[in-house]
Parts: C-alpha cells; structure tokens; sequence
C-alpha cells in the first residue's frame, strides 16, 4: 500500500465527526434555558433523566426533578440550544402531574418551535414567521406527555406557551433522534510526512481538520485537503 493511502485511512479516522445514534434519548445533550426560574426549578430539570421506572420520568415537582417558570411571566418559554445538528424522530414532552393533577391544565396551548438559527424573537407570532422555524401550535390539554413525530432538522428548540398567566412547567423533554456533535477533530494537532511545495499556509497538515465549510455546510478545506493529500 502507498504512503498516501496509510495516510488517507489515518486522515478519514481521524475527520470522523462524534455521532450519537439512537433511538435514545438525546435532550441532555443539549443546553436548557428557560424565560425565568421559579424557586429552584431550573430549565434543566427538564433533562435531568431522572425517572420512575423504564421511560417513565419523574414528573412530581416536590421530587425538585419538574423544570418551573416564575409566576407573572408572561407567555413562558423553555429552550434547548445545541452546538451541533439534531435529526430528530420524535420529541416527548412530559407535563407536570403532582397534586391530584391539578397544575396540568396550565401546559395547554402551547407552541413547539425548532429553528436551525438561534431564535430573535420570544413572541410567539413573530417566531412563527420567522424565516426556517417550524412551528407546532397545540391546541388545548397535554395530558401527562405530548408526542410529536418531528423530522425537521434543528440545533434550537423552544416550548412556549401563549397563557399570560401560567407558569410553564415540565417534568421532562425527550429528543429521540441523532445528534451530529461537534466535530472533534480541530481539537488535535496535524502532522504529516512532508508539505507540497513547503507551503505550509495552503497545503499544510492543519487546512484538514480546520473545520471551514462553505455556505451549504460542505468543508472548504477539502479541496486543499485532496490536493494536498494527492501529492
Ligand atoms: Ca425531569
């Protein structure tokens, strides 16, 4: 085998982006935020995998395991930011259901939104329209969980409610799907045998994990990266 092919096999080990696959669940890899805190229900109790029995999530607030907006905010919001791209199955969205049931009525006519771009509005309407959100309005009573089949792509998630009233409270978000991590790759340090035309800049070992891409998510670099390994 030649010297380049070793090196090619090494490069496409090494250029591997981290992927989880699944049908698992994949919400806590993500970062939860929410409008306001009620207490200490803070957003990621709302990806805090603490469950009862097999997919069964704790969703009793007194647990301290119930994420839970404060009172007075108006149209509730919970979020999830990804560094990288979700391909989503389905999401799950448990309710709070502690006290004989008698907060669930408040997660009623909520919104899902998803958006590969960070989100510029927490108005719901002006979220709707904003340009690659996608929108799930539902109308009337969750119940103990709500599940959306969702194959939209995103990197941001929002739950929210249109109530000016209630608070937004969930004992847990499920993401089934796959998370296409950040590559890790940039991370390391790039060495090779030699460099074409001793021009480092252009041809260099680093220009193949320096993770620039193009407009449509194509890397850059790979151009530099084919010609610099075909020599
Ligand atoms: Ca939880």
């Amino acid at each position: 085998m030649r010297r380049n092919n070793l090196h090619f096999i090494a490069l496409t080990a090494l250029l591997a982006s981290s992927q989880v696959w699944s049908n698992t669940n994949i919400a806590s890899l993500g970062s939860a935020s929410q409008s306001s805190t009620h207490n200490t229900s803070t957003a990621d109790k709302a990806i805090d995998r603490e469950y009862v029995s097999t997919g069964v999530p704790s969703t009793n607030w007194y647990d301290g395991t119930v994420s839970h907006t404060a009172s007075g905010d108006s149209q509730p919001w919970w979020q999830l930011s990804y560094e990288a791209n979700v391909t989503p199955e389905k999401i799950k969205i448990w309710n709070r259901t502690d006290s004989n049931g008698r907060f669930m009525s408040r997660l009623s006519d909520f919104y899902v939104f998803t958006s590969r771009t960070p989100f510029t509005s927490t108005n719901p309407t002006t979220t709707t329209n904003q340009s690659g959100v996608t929108a799930y309005f539902h109308s009337g009573a969750a119940g103990e969980f709500v599940e959306l089949p969702w194959t939209e792509d995103f990197s941001y998630l929002r739950i929210q409610l249109t109530s000016e009233s209630d608070p937004l409270a969930l004992g847990e978000v499920e993401i089934f799907g796959v998370y296409e991590g950040p590559n890790l790759a940039k991370h390391g340090t790039a060495m090779q045998s030699s460099t074409w035309s001793g021009n480092e800049a252009t041809f260099g070992a680093g220009n193949a994990i320096d993770n620039k891409k193009d407009a449509n998510g194509i890397p850059s670099g790979g151009v530099n990266q084919k010609t610099n390994l075909a020599h």
